[in-house]
């Protein structure tokens, strides 16, 4: 899969717009930040497009941000395609598949994206949902990937940190925007590159298994990625993963209980309550 960045990107944001002009672009916001999707099945594939603005702080900061799946046996990870419904509000919009891809028709899922601006402190909060309608154990493996052009711009960005969160930082912005993976198992931080970045080394026929290398990272394009181990979805069970983007501080408090996506926004005002005090 090529993807394209800087001159061509226009183009291939044009190609793509026509293409999928019957798509529903949804964009969500709170206060001055806004995360935008839409339910084309060019925003759930090796290419997930997306973006993310911080109120305040000039450009888009998020280029892909999406979810991979396979099962611990398989060779390789799937995508989800478009998905076979979605429900919009204000400030989150979440999407229903019935069945998914990768010989996982058993498998239905449910992703929920949700932005939150408190006090300065902005949060893109994604949970993934995953329920086994079969009555035979299913063993997986998740991944999400993000691709942050810190300040608009895709040159610039260093990171630091590792399994806890990833902390993105660019000098052309006072910006700075942690990435994290609830619970994850690992880590890969990767320069863009169509092939070898995150989203490239998941997109490739082999089975993925993020070392935790590549930090600390830059000056460059950052990707970065957590990979979920040792999913077991019992006959009738679901599971709920979590990952996000903010400028508040990785004190735990933006790590919700499954099922509770509500409770980020909770966590960001008492976050931004305590940092007025
Ligand atoms: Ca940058
Ligand atoms: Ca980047």
């Amino acid at each position: 899969m090529t993807r394209f960045k800087n001159q061509w990107f226009c183009l291939a944001f044009l190609a793509t717009t026509l293409a999928t002009t019957a798509a529903h672009a949804t964009t969500i916001t709170s206060g001055t930040s806004s995360a935008t999707f839409t339910d084309a099945s060019n925003s759930f594939d090796a290419t997930p497009t997306a973006n993310f603005t911080v109120g305040g702080y000039p450009g888009d900061q998020v280029f892909e941000f999406g979810w991979w799946l396979r099962q611990a046996t398989d060779s390789g990870q799937f995508t989800f395609g478009a998905p076979t419904s979605f429900v919009a509000g204000a400030d989150q919009v979440t999407y229903t598949w019935a069945a998914l891809p990768g010989g996982l028709s058993g498998l239905s899922a449910t992703l929920t994206y949700l932005v939150v601006e408190n006090a300065g402190i902005a949060s893109l909060t994604s949970q993934l949902t995953l329920t086994n309608n079969t009555g035979t154990a299913i063993a997986l493996v998740a991944y999400n990937m993000v691709d942050i052009d810190l300040g608009g711009t895709a040159s610039g960005d260093s990171a630091t940190g590792g399994l806890g969160g990833i902390a993105v930082t660019d000098p052309g912005t006072t910006l700075s925007l942690n990435f994290y993976g609830t619970g994850a198992s690992s880590y890969l931080v990767r320069a863009f590159n169509s092939t070898t970045d995150v989203a490239g080394i998941l997109s490739a026929a082999a089975a993925a298994n993020f070392d935790n290398s590549g930090l600390p990272f830059g000056v460059g394009d950052f990707t970065g990625g957590f990979q979920w181990d040792g999913i077991n979805l019992g006959a009738g069970g679901s599971i709920s993963l979590t990952s996000g983007i903010t400028n508040a501080p990785l004190s735990g408090s933006e790590t919700p209980e499954p099922g509770t996506l509500s409770l980020v926004g909770l966590g960001l005002a008492a976050v931004a309550l305590l940092r007025r005090r």
